[in-house]
């Protein structure tokens, strides 16, 4: 029998001061899903995530810690966290927030779907029976408004493109070349779907009931949506016109929007 993608799940929980959430978070994965090995990446938080992670990881074998030396984007964090549990040889990579945002206890519904044979299953608040509590009414539109347009720049049937709480199978994630992915925010997510769905992979979304952070504070930003948009746009004009596909045109425009964003911000 061959490997199911439930058999050595990998959860990767990127933190940037997430010490008052951090260790309980890593217990409630631990319990939900008995078999995954929670890897948290930490960016040198200032409030010491990494060392509460570290200290429970002495105890308990299935928890590390990868240790990175500055705040540079979920995204990047991502992209490490995912190279390390490739390289161990996980068959599943889970992505979760660290701030209960997303309940661990769905976490195996994701997997069974993996099991099932997508390439990757999204926790989703925009599908019947999902939803999304305490958050502002503005931030609800922002999230919807930036789902519907991601949808139809990007020509992919998935009603949330953004969520930050998903399951990859480990083959899918093999054929993807990280070191091409850009986007570090949400964009992040739009362009792994995105990527995941071009190369064929089935990509199906289970409801979940989004909560506002537990504790800590927020990491959003306005230059993190603006870049989600920009890529969207951009992205979703290459594939109507040829032309800016040819050769670097496409990333070279990308590259120029970018620093105009940083430049003004
Ligand atoms: N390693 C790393 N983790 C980050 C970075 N930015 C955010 N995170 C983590 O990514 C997850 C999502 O970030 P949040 O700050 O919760 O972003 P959000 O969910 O959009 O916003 P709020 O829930 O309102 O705070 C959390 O676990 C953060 O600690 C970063 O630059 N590096
Ligand atoms: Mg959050």
């Amino acid at each position: 029998m061959g490997r199911t993608a439930s058999q050595y799940p990998w959860v990767i929980v990127p933190t940037y001061n997430e010490a008052s959430n951090i260790l309980d978070i890593v217990e409630a994965i631990r319990k939900a899903v008995p078999a995954a090995t929670v890897l948290v990446v930490d960016d040198s938080s200032p409030d010491g995530t990494a060392d509460l992670v570290e200290s429970l990881s002495k105890g308990d074998q299935f928890v590390r810690v990868l240790r990175r030396p500055g705040k540079a984007g979920l995204g990047a964090a991502y992209r490490a966290g995912f190279r390390e549990a490739l390289s161990a040889g996980a068959t599943a990579l889970v992505e979760i927030d660290a701030d209960f945002s997303h309940d661990p206890a769905v976490m195996p519904r994701l997997l069974d779907g993996l099991d099932d044979g997508a390439g990757l299953a999204i926790g989703s608040r925009y599908i019947s029976g999902g939803s999304s509590e305490g958050l502002s009414a503005l931030r609800l539109l922002i999230s919807r408004l930036g789902n519907r347009y991601a949808s139809i720049m990007l020509g992919i049937d998935v009603r949330d493109a953004t969520a930050g709480f998903r399951a990859y199978e480990a083959d899918a994630l093999k054929m993807i070349d990280l070191d091409q992915v850009r986007a570090d925010g949400y964009g992040f997510q739009v362009e792994m779907a995105y990527l995941v769905s071009q190369l064929g992979f089935r990509i199906i979304e289970v409801p979940i009931t989004f909560h506002d952070r537990r504790a800590g504070s927020s990491k959003m930003s306005s230059d993190i949506v603006i870049e989600a948009m920009m890529l969207c746009t951009i992205w979703g004009i290459s594939r109507r016109v040829p032309w800016l596909r040819q050769g670097s045109r496409q990333d070279r425009l990308i590259d120029h929007l970018e620093k105009l964003i940083r430049r003004s911000s």
